[in-house]
């Protein structure tokens, strides 16, 4: 991936210019339209399915595992649903064998899961914990003797809990970077792919602003953006350690829900309103990691309150990369207005409707202006969708089955909108559906299930949804119908 340049991102913004360099490869004529063909994606288009650690594997206090701040956070009364916690989870720790069994029968061709920093090192930083990498090493084998592909994340919010000041201190970028280093040399001889960090958001705003996630803390917004800055500082010094340790042919990239706004309608004015929503509204992380620069209306705006930046660190967040991540939930729109930035960023009607969980908004446009804003933007050279999917009420019926219609419903508007960006020509490499099973929902427990495969807790047994049926002909066609 290559950092955008002044004079593309100058021609990006000139809009009709931009968006007439942008030739499909393919275009729907009638003819087509009227001998409709199923929405068949590119040959080796990589479908998958996306994992985190403390949302499934359990065994926190097995082979030399600490606590990382999500348990701390979840054992404290009141900060999750029902008081639930990851300590059992999906208990993949264990059954990851069958995990893999069940990538195998949907026909997946690669699987994201992330590694727990708290079994690799317990302290955080100091004496690594080997038995925590032994456990990877079988996951990884299990994979590849089901010529699965492994992707690894290798930060997913858990967090060491013995790392003083938590992301706070600075110090936690370099044991980030340490770690990282650590875990690639040992694994890149058999995995090619990482992803540094998943969504930046989630962990900062939500762990130190609104307290919501862990560590829960409510911090004022110049703390904020200093925990903001060692995010993305964290994944840059991450991308140069991995380069540096990591077997020759190791691609690296991050996992990002940046905002992507949807042009309320498809005319070149809100077009371009959405470009410059997208570009401004993702100033602490995407934007600043692809373009290795802070706005200055962000600076501006933030301040007394702008990230402390030290010489150099601008350049290292800026590391080229080989693959944007992008996780897809919910949608925004903008329109073009005649305010200085030139857009606004509309509200919600209040029938706007949406998944199991409320904030999941239902806007499969989303899927497709990610990857063609960031493509065109940043002229990005590979994509991946690292996450996408929805919650639902499933419900296991007399049958033994679940039927989840809606689920389906979500996931082919989705996808039938991803077809239109890689029929367009944008560089998607692959698609990882969120998720492989029902697992630990942060805040909110196992009240909220995203699998595809539901998992009933008390027996651990996994059953799969009419969604995992719908997505194996999905995979088995490499097209959506
Ligand atoms: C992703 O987060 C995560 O990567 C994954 O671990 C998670 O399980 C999955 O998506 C599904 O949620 O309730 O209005 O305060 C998505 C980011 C962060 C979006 C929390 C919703 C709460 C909004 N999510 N946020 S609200």
């Amino acid at each position: 991936m290559i950092p955008i340049s002044r004079r593309h991102f100058l021609a990006s913004l000139a809009g009709a210019t931009a968006l007439a360099s942008y030739q499909p490869i393919r275009k729907s004529t009638w003819a087509q339209m009227a001998n409709p063909k199923p929405l068949s994606f590119p040959a080796n288009f990589m479908w998958g399915c996306a994992t985190a650690a403390y949302q499934i594997e359990g065994a926190v206090n097995e082979d030399g595992r600490k606590p990382s701040i999500w348990d701390t956070f979840s054992h404290t009364p009141g900060k999750t649903h029902n008081g639930d916690t990851g300590d059992i989870a999906d208990d993949s720790y264990h059954l990851y064998k069958e995990d893999v069994k069940l990538l195998r029968n949907l026909g997946a061709k690669c699987y994201r899961f992330s590694i727990s920093w708290s079994r690799i090192f317990p302290d955080g930083t100091g004496q690594p914990n080997p038995k925590g990498l032994d456990y990877y090493q079988r996951v990884v084998d299990e994979l590849l003797n089901n010529e699965i592909v492994p992707y690894i994340t290798l930060f997913h919010w858990d967090l060491p809990q013995a790392l003083p000041g938590g992301w706070q201190s600075r110090d936690t970028c370099k044991a980030f970077a340490d770690y990282a280093a650590y875990v690639t040399a040992r694994l890149s001889d058999r995995v090619h792919h990482f992803f540094t960090i998943n969504e930046f958001g989630c962990f900062t705003d939500d762990g130190y602003e609104t307290g919501e996630f862990a560590p829960g803390l409510k911090l004022a917004p110049g703390e904020v953006n200093q925990v903001r800055h060692h995010g993305v500082l964290a994944h840059g010094m991450a991308v140069r350690a991995i380069r540096a340790r990591a077997k020759s042919g190791t691609e690296i990239g991050l996992a990002q829900n940046a905002t992507i706004f949807v042009p309320v309608i498809e005319t070149a004015e809100h077009i371009e309103a959405a470009r410059r929503a997208t570009r401004e509204e993702n100033a602490p992380f995407l934007t600043a990691v692809l373009e290795g620069k802070y706005r200055d209306s962000y600076l501006q705006r933030e301040g007394e309150n702008a990230p402390k930046v030290k010489a150099g660190d601008m350049e290292i967040i800026g590391s080229p990369l080989d693959f944007v991540g992008l996780n897809v939930y919910d949608p925004a729109y903008a329109r073009s207005d005649s305010s200085p930035q030139g857009y606004a960023i509309e509200d919600f009607q209040t029938s706007f409707p949406h998944m199991a969980s409320p904030w999941l908004r239902i806007g499969p446009e989303g899927i497709y202006w990610a990857v063609r804003l960031v493509s065109e933007m940043w002229k990005s050279r590979a994509l991946y969708i690292t996450e996408n999917g929805c919650s639902a009420d499933d419900v296991v019926n007399h049958e033994g089955r679940i039927e989840d219609t809606d689920r389906v419903m979500f996931l082919r508007s989705y996808l039938t909108q991803l077809h239109r960006a890689a029929s367009e020509g944008y560089p998607i490499k692959g698609y990882f559906l969120w998720s492989l099973l029902d697992n630990f929902e942060w805040a909110d427990g196992y009240s909220k299930r995203f699998g595809i495969h539901y998992v009933d807790y008390k027996t651990q047994r996994r059953i799969p949804k009419l969604s995992a049926e719908w997505y194996r002909e999905v995979i088995a066609k490499n097209a959506v119908e």
